[in-house]
């Protein structure tokens, strides 16, 4: 696998989501903002402010901070998420197998350009982004008109979900 999409590869827009509930989640997410400026191939082209969210999907845990923010990059889809799972594990990330368990640092790759991509490691659009208010916010507020396949862009979705409890604490 080539770590870059080719030679004349056109960088493309990639948008993450940031989230973190465990330790320092703001540090946790600006340390994660500057090791995204420093990947290969990559720009950090705007950062999110933070937004403090209750949990999603498991509520036994604490709140979340989370954020979003627009890549232009040339590394292909595999070799950014490769990336984000590095950047994940320097931050002390510990997979313990339960799903959506609190987490000092989760990236997700939410968007690349407007492809969608299906393999057993890699999902884009990341699957829950439609129905993600923590995902969304931060995202529309950095990339509202970039597409999100099958749902217009990504304005069009923040529409479709209920936003309350999402609240921005700082600048990033
Ligand atoms: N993977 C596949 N596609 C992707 C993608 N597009 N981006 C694979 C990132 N990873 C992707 O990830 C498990 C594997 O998914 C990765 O190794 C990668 O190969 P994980 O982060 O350990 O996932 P998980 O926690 O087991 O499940 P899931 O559904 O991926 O969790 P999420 O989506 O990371 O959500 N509530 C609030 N308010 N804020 C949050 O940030 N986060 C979660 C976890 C739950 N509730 C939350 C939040
Ligand atoms: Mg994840």
């Amino acid at each position: 696998m080539s770590a870059t999409a080719g030679p004349d590869a056109r960088p493309v827009h990639a948008s993450i989501g940031l989230g973190a509930n465990l330790g320092d989640p703001a540090a946790a997410l600006r340390e994660a903002f500057d090791a995204l400026s420093r990947l290969p191939a990559t720009r950090l082209l705007v950062a999110s402010r933070l937004y403090r969210t209750p949990a999603w999907g498991r509520t036994d845990q604490p709140d979340y901070v989370n954020a979003a923010a627009l890549l232009e990059t040339a590394l292909a889809p595999q070799a950014l998420l490769a990336a984000l799972l590095e950047i994940e594990r320097r931050a002390g990330r510990v997979r313990d197998g339960h799903r959506w368990g609190p987490r000092t640092l989760d990236l997700d790759l939410l968007l690349y350009d407007d492809r969608v991509i299906d393999l057993p490691g890699l999902r884009v659009p990341h699957p829950h982004l439609h129905e993600r208010a923590f995902a969304l916010v931060p995202l529309a507020e950095i990339a509202a008109a970039e597409p999100f396949p099958g749902h217009g862009c990504v304005g069009d979705a923040l529409a479709g979900v209920d936003a309350g409890g999402v609240v921005a604490i700082d600048a990033a």
